[in-house]
């Protein structure tokens, strides 16, 4: 066998179908016991190269991967439960969780991580990482963590965040734990507006972008420009990491798990605080299917939202050069 696919996580998202550079899945047409229309694998175990793009892809666990000698070459991480998510088809939390979760289980440092979960779509990731984990108000997920590292600095502690969560109520709370270079980790999922409400306007909204509290598109007269927050944070003086990745597709999605695993050997070494944003796909409130949904992010997020690094520790000695 190539891949197995768990057709009772399938959601019939179908990025595992983009993914597949072989075009090896296809939808069965037959519904699960969630209802979902479930997808198949339709090839032969050697048509299979064993790339595990379709598995990076999936945001539900739903996919492992071995080669053809037989090897696994995508296995689900222990740093995630076993339990099945309340995300919509497409949505790419699952994903970023999945990308969390691989980089503690790969540094070795499940048994002492504490995440904290905010007020968002995001609210359950407690049933989700495999870890001890604290639900914070909304926007305060910072201040929770500072609390918690700096009781117990040798946990390794993260606040995972939606852009509502960060960037509006609680933008106050990053912009301090920054400052004051708090040695945690916060992931920052922007997904240019309120999910778990209903799709309301955030801070990150694209100029123009229907939402249900700018139904004629935001307006940047009114409103102001979307927020850049890794260009905030990386003007202040004090040493930290910033960096912004992205998760449409299974390229960025690699890309992104490299920023992740930096942000996390940083504060596993002490080094200073580190912020990851995750361009992400909302593809219920955003209107759209969610292989639309990867287009408008690429097409209309990105050239707003640049990836990549956009501040790091200077070696021991030398000035920050933006300080
Ligand atoms: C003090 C307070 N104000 C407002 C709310 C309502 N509320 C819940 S989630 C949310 C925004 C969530 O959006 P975001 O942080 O972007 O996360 P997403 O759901 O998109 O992942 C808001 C405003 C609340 N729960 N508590």
């Amino acid at each position: 066998m190539s891949i197995a696919i768990e057709q009772v996580r399938c959601k019939g998202c179908g990025r595992c179908i983009v993914a597949c550079p072989k075009g090896l899945i296809e939808y069965s047409h037959e519904l699960n016991d969630r209802g979902y229309e479930y997808v198949i694998f339709k090839g032969t175990p050697e048509d299979c190269s064993g790339c595990s793009l379709c598995a990076v892809s999936c945001p539900d666990q739903g996919i492992e991967v071995w080669n053809k000698k037989g090897k696994q070459t995508f296995e689900n991480t222990a740093g995630l439960t076993e339990r099945m998510t309340h995300y919509c088809p497409g949505c790419t939390h699952g994903v970023v969780h999945r990308l969390t979760a691989e980089v503690l289980e790969e540094l070795g440092v499940v048994g002492r991580s504490v995440g904290i979960a905010p007020v968002g779509c995001s609210v359950l990731a407690y049933e989700y990482f495999n870890f001890d984990m604290f639900e914070a108000a909304h926007g305060r997920a910072p201040a929770v963590a500072t609390g918690a590292k700096r009781a117990r600095p040798e946990m390794i502690v993260f606040a995972y965040q939606g852009d509502g969560d960060l960037a509006s109520i609680g933008g106050n709370e990053i912009l301090h734990a920054a400052n004051r270079g708090e040695k945690i980790t916060v992931i920052f999922i922007n997904n240019a507006i309120y999910g778990m409400t209903g799709g309301q306007m955030a801070p990150t909204t694209m100029p123009g972008q229907k939402t249900t509290t700018s139904p004629f598109g935001r307006d940047i007269e009114q409103t102001g420009y979307p927020m850049r927050v890794c260009e905030l944070l990386a003007s202040l003086a004090t040493p930290a990491y910033i960096a912004r990745g992205a998760v449409h597709d299974a390229k960025h999605t690699l890309k992104t798990k490299k920023l992740i695993k930096k942000a996390f050997e940083l504060q596993r070494d002490s080094t200073c605080f580190s912020f990851v944003e995750v361009l992400s796909v909302c593809p219920t409130n955003w209107g759209l299917s969610p292989e639309e949904s990867v287009s408008w992010l690429a097409d209309t997020m990105i050239p707003y939202y640049p990836l990549g690094v956009f501040k790091e520790p200077q070696p021991e000695g030398q000035a920050d050069a933006k300080a």
